[in-house]
């Protein structure tokens, strides 16, 4: 594939849009109507991105929940493969929340790499230990992770990294495209429909997985202050959205458009099986069960 050249380089503002190959991938859409690349397989030169950050001494942190059973059931496969594909040429941070820090696995960490357990309550209902996440990650952006690091992606525990999810998928404010949307028509997204909540959305452009965002902190900071608000707001108003965090989420993201999106090869569902347009599953969903889980 051809790549233009790199583009300038403004304090630690990086476009990279110009180095892209818009045309490499023909049969799937590469780029949103507000021009934000949508980042597959074949569209970019990891080593570009990679050389760039390294130069610029980019630093990422990640942050991940484990509450209750999802610590036992998923916490160190997703680490241990996070490790092997996650950001590997930058010096990462993993923030892991948890109710539970003695039970956090004790991982031998790769070099510029490094993982701090924070405490915190577990909320009684599940659907409030995955709402009230947005409040957490505001808290701590404003505590350390805003001064410390130039990015923030915020994971789902419950997928484990199969191929390099690297450099490329830094952005100024990144969505993730969901696996089971990408190619349905709009009118079967599954946006929150209940004109009661704050969430609610008649039109959107994409349906979004809450399972992965990241960007600048203060766009991330934005985007769970947002969201925190609503669901509060919700919650006074004794209605809650169709998926919870994720409609707020999907909200946002329509108000405030994301600069980078990722394709489903960032956050795979191999139960949907070999549709083509997965040339390289990064990142994939955990089985789960939901009576064990769920209970
Ligand atoms: C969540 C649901 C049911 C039972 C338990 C939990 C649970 C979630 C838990 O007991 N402990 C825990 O740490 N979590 C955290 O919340 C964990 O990081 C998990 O990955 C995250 C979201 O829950 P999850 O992965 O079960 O939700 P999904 O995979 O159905 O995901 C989408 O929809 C959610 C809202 O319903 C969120 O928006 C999520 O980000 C989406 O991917
Ligand atoms: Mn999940």
């Amino acid at each position: 594939p051809h790549y233009g050249s790199l583009s300038k380089v403004r304090r630690r503002r990086i476009t990279f849009n110009d180095t892209l190959d818009y045309g490499a991938r023909p049969a799937v859409e590469t780029r949103t109507s507000w021009n934000a690349p949508i980042m597959w397989e074949g569209m970019f030169d990891p080593n570009l991105y990679d050389q760039a950050h390294v130069e610029l001494q980019t630093s990422v942190a990640l942050t991940v929940f484990a509450v209750g059973r999802y610590l036992d059931a998923y916490l160190n496969t997703f680490l241990v493969s996070a490790e092997q594909h996650f950001m590997l040429s930058l010096p990462v941070t993993y923030y892991v929340f948890t109710d539970h820090p003695e039970k956090v696995p004790k991982l031998k960490l790769g070099p510029q790499r490094s993982l701090k357990v924070v405490q915190v309550k577990r909320y009684s209902r599940w659907q409030d230990i995955s709402m009230m996440r947005m409040k957490t990650i505001s808290e701590t952006i404003d505590k350390e992770i805003g001064r410390r690091f130039d990015y923030i992606f915020c994971f789902d525990v419950d997928q484990e990294f199969k191929g390099r999810f690297g450099s490329e998928a830094l952005g100024e404010f990144v969505a993730l495209l969901h696996a089971h949307y990408y190619k349905l028509p709009k009118e079967r997204y599954t946006y929150d429909r209940n004109p009661k909540s704050k969430a609610f959305m008649e039109d959107g452009d994409y349906y979004y997985h809450a399972a992965i965002f990241g960007g600048f902190c203060e766009n991330v900071k934005h985007l769970a202050d947002s969201c925190l608000r609503n669901i509060i707001e919700d919650k006074i108003n004794d209605v809650e959205a169709k998926w919870h965090d994720e409609s707020h989420l999907n909200k946002h993201f329509w108000l405030h458009k994301p600069s980078k999106l990722l394709s489903p090869e960032y956050c795979w569902d191999p139960s949907i099986g070999d549709n083509g347009d997965i040339q390289v599953s990064r990142l994939v969903w955990a089985p789960k069960n939901y009576d064990k889980l769920r209970t």
